[in-house]
């Protein structure tokens, strides 16, 4: 398996839209299997094919404590909507920001499995959020699009600010230039 590349915000190609997958095939099934181990390795508890760069409707959840429940849905649809919370949110694709979403209590979703085969499950709490905020990223959708214009504005110059100072010494601009 391989660790894959999170996008991160306001990367645009975290805006694709997703395409249905014609055949839950070998291709799909390891790009699931790159996702888990991409997802687990950055202590998330879902991820979605669009956060990885690729524009297909893939994604994968694990919200069990022992991280070994692992859910893959492909084609994913939400059948119904029920209920209203409030949760804190967190993103891979926008990192170290939190801040509270209002989304459906309980969903029921429709997926193909990794074996190809259609199931339907009924998800609420955790499950349930983390469902649709996965199933938001395949439409392109953040969940700080959720947020205020000048939240989003703060957010984008917080993580630009950090990433340039990630950026290893030879990327960065010589001080004779600052
Ligand atoms: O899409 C992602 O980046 C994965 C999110 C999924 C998620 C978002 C909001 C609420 C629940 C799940 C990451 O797992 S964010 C990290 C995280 C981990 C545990 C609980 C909440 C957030
Ligand atoms: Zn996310």
């Amino acid at each position: 398996m391989t660790q894959l590349a999170i996008l991160e915000y306001p990367d645009p190609r975290l805006r694709n839209q997703a395409v249905r997958v014609e055949k839950v095939d070998a291709a799909v099934r390891k790009l699931m299997d790159d996702m888990l181990e991409t997802m687990y390795a950055s202590k998330g508890i879902g991820l979605a094919a669009t956060q990885v760069n690729v524009a297909l409707r893939v994604i994968v959840l694990d919200v069990s404590e022992a991280k070994d429940q692992p859910l893959y849905l492909a084609n994913p649809e939400i059948l119904s909507a029920a209920g209203k919370t409030p949760r804190e949110e967190g993103c891979l694709s926008v990192p170290g920001i939190y801040e509270k979403v209002q989304r459906a209590e309980q969903v029921v979703v429709r997926a193909l499995g990794r074996d190809g085969k259609p199931f339907e499950m009924t998800a609420q709490g955790l499950l349930g959020v983390c469902v649709q905020h996965e199933m938001d990223h395949l439409d392109g959708k953040l969940f700080v699009d959720y947020l205020s214009e000048l939240k989003r504005q703060l957010i984008r110059r917080r993580l630009q600010k950090e990433r340039k100072q990630r950026a290893p010494a030879e990327q960065r601009a010589p001080l004779s230039a600052l």
